[in-house]
């Protein structure tokens, strides 16, 4: 173990420092309050045998200031005191020391001291080591509760999550974003022609397809099915139908054959809505791109529509591609 023994006693001191050593233990010491407490912040120390009076801080105060942090790791402390007085060791045991010695000090006595201070450090160390691990499998629960496992695109759960802090921020911010709901053309004939688990390939490459599109502050998330939602944060609903475009054309590029297809290849349909005054709830915004959605299949599918209500300057519109 590394001990750190604090006396302002220079025999005591020797004393200590003999019979640690002799026991195995790195051992370092401090002639007073003050610089036991500096050594103590700037590394650990798996012990502390510290004498009750010394000129600065005294000894009841160290193990105060070591127990404020009971994220730290754990230090053994052993006050090292002349006092026959119960009520004194009672009161710097209480203070956080866990065990004390009386003067004039005998080797066997700090021996004893040391082995339990071995057995408690090892098991504070251990249960750190349980705290950390137990923290970190948390920390990957909730990452995989929020992704999809197809895709790897954050699930529904988490868009949800998303677009409530969004739309709280947005609505005290008075800022904007849209959202484009995509859903795949034809693909229950995909599956039908080309199985199941090519369909779930294809499902990964037009998902990502839609987020190698994206810019760093849009999101993309798996909606449901082989539907996909991205958010878009600022921006107007032109912008937005733009993104759209870029991302529709972005998966009729990744040329995944489908034979069953209207264009040959897997493309996908989009509706777009931009948060404003025109809705008065997160459900009517996934309507209305759900609306404008459901447009884009009946003229035709492989195109971006916009949601009725606050229409994008009409060049972006006549620049979506169209399929009779
Ligand atoms: P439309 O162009 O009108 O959207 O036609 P569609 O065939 O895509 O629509 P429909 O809703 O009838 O079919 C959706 C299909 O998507 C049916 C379902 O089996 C398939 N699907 C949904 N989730 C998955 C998945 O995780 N993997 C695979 N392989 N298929 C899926
Ligand atoms: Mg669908
Ligand atoms: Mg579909």
């Amino acid at each position: 173990m590394n001990v750190l023994i604090a006396d302002d006693d220079a025999t005591n001191r020797l004393l200590l420092k003999r019979i640690v050593a002799r026991l195995g233990h790195a051992c370092t010491v401090s002639s007073d309050g003050d610089s036991a407490w500096e050594m103590l912040q700037s590394q650990h120390f798996d012990v502390l045998l510290t004498d009750w009076m010394m000129p600065g801080v005294e000894g009841t105060e160290l193990c105060r200031r070591l127990r404020s942090d009971p994220a730290g790791a754990y230090t053994y402390i052993v006050i090292i005191t002349s006092l026959s007085d119960h009520e004194q060791v009672l009161a710097v045991m209480d203070a956080g020391a866990d065990d004390y010695l009386a003067k004039p000090v005998e080797p066997f006595q700090v021996e004893t001291r040391l082995v339990a201070a071995a057995r408690v450090t090892h098991l504070h160390r251990q249960i750190r080591e349980y705290r950390e691990r137990l923290e970190l499998a948390n920390l990957e629960l909730i990452a995989e509760s929020r992704t999809d496992v197809l895709t790897g695109l954050g699930n529904r759960r988490l868009m949800e999550r998303d677009l409530s802090v969004a739309l709280a921020r947005d609505r005290r911010q008075h800022g904007s974003f849209s959202v484009v709901l995509f859903d795949v053309d034809r693909f229950k004939a995909y599956n039908d022609h080309y199985g199941h688990a090519a369909g779930d390939e294809a499902l990964r490459r037009t998902a990502q397809a839609i987020a190698g599109a994206c810019r760093r502050e849009d999101i993309p998330y798996r909606y449901g099915g082989e539907e996909f939602l991205v958010t878009l944060p600022g921006g107007d609903l032109g912008a937005a139908v733009s993104a759209a475009e870029r991302m529709r054309s972005a998966v009729q590029s990744e040329a995944i054959p489908h034979a069953y297809g209207n264009h040959s290849v897997v493309t996908v349909s989009a509706g777009v809505a931009s948060w404003g005054a025109d809705y008065a709830s997160l459900i009517e915004l996934l309507e209305a791109a759900d609306q404008a959605l459901y447009a884009s299949k009946s003229a035709g599918r492989n195109r971006v529509t916009a949601a009725e209500g606050a229409l994008p300057p009409s060049p972006l519109l006549a620049r979506t591609s169209s399929d009779p």
